[in-house]
């Protein structure tokens, strides 16, 4: 199989987080170069309509993108450790979870960085300033309810690491890098140790 990357980029660190976790060997990885919109030249849209990466070229030559997708097939294909859940309980709360930090935090912290970085403007045209200030405005509320989530809880789904944790953290990266985002500074000292305890782990 082959992952198609992009260095720094934070939706496909989802899956290369996911996968170092898994400890799973063996998955080439391809650089695609945003920056030089490989992702919109023919060869890679030929693989991946939607043209964003990750992607993941199955070895059958299907190409399965959107990361949470990919980590779904991973998690079948790899069981252990469990990052996704093990019963149908269990899966539906763990997806809450992580679906709060996709479209949340992960949404307003790409959204606001996207609007406003001049790094960005490449690859988000036309930018819209307001709009990706409110936006930061947005992650802000978010971050403030996560801080008071992770003071009665170690993880975000609960009590043991899984997909949703991964998705947190990669938003806070990403806003770590180019927001500058400092959770201790903004009195939010719960999720300054949350971000400080994951990025202990293995293989971040
Ligand atoms: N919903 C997709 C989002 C993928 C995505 O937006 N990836 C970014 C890099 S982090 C990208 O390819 N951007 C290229 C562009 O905006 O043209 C996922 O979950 O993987």
């Amino acid at each position: 199989m082959k992952l198609y990357v992009s260095p720094r980029a934070p939706n496909p660190r989802r899956v290369t987080m996911f996968i170092a976790e898994k400890n799973i060997r063996g998955i080439e990885e391809v650089i695609v170069n945003l920056s030089d919109n490989e992702h919109k030249g023919a060869a890679y849209v030929a693989k991946n309509s939607f043209s964003g990466v990750p992607a993941l070229e199955l070895d059958d030559g299907r190409v399965l993108s959107e990361s949470r997708a990919i980590c779904t097939y991973l998690e079948g294909l790899h069981p252990e450790p469990n990052l996704m859940g093990m019963t149908f309980d269990e899966c539906a709360f763990i997806e809450m979870a992580d679906r709060r930090m996709e479209l949340s935090l992960f949404g307003s912290i790409a959204n606001c960085i996207r609007h406003t970085h001049p790094g960005l403007s490449a690859l988000e045209q036309p930018q819209f300033h307001d709009f990706g200030h409110s936006q930061g405005e947005k992650m802000l509320v978010v971050a403030r309810w996560l801080d008071q989530h992770l003071a009665n809880t170690e993880y975000v789904a609960g009590d043991r690491f899984t997909i949703a944790d991964i998705t947190a953290f990669c938003a806070l990266e990403f806003a770590r890098g180019l927001m500058k985002f400092n959770p201790g500074e903004l009195g939010l000292p719960h999720l300054h140790a949350y971000r400080d305890r994951i990025s202990q782990r293995q293989g971040v």
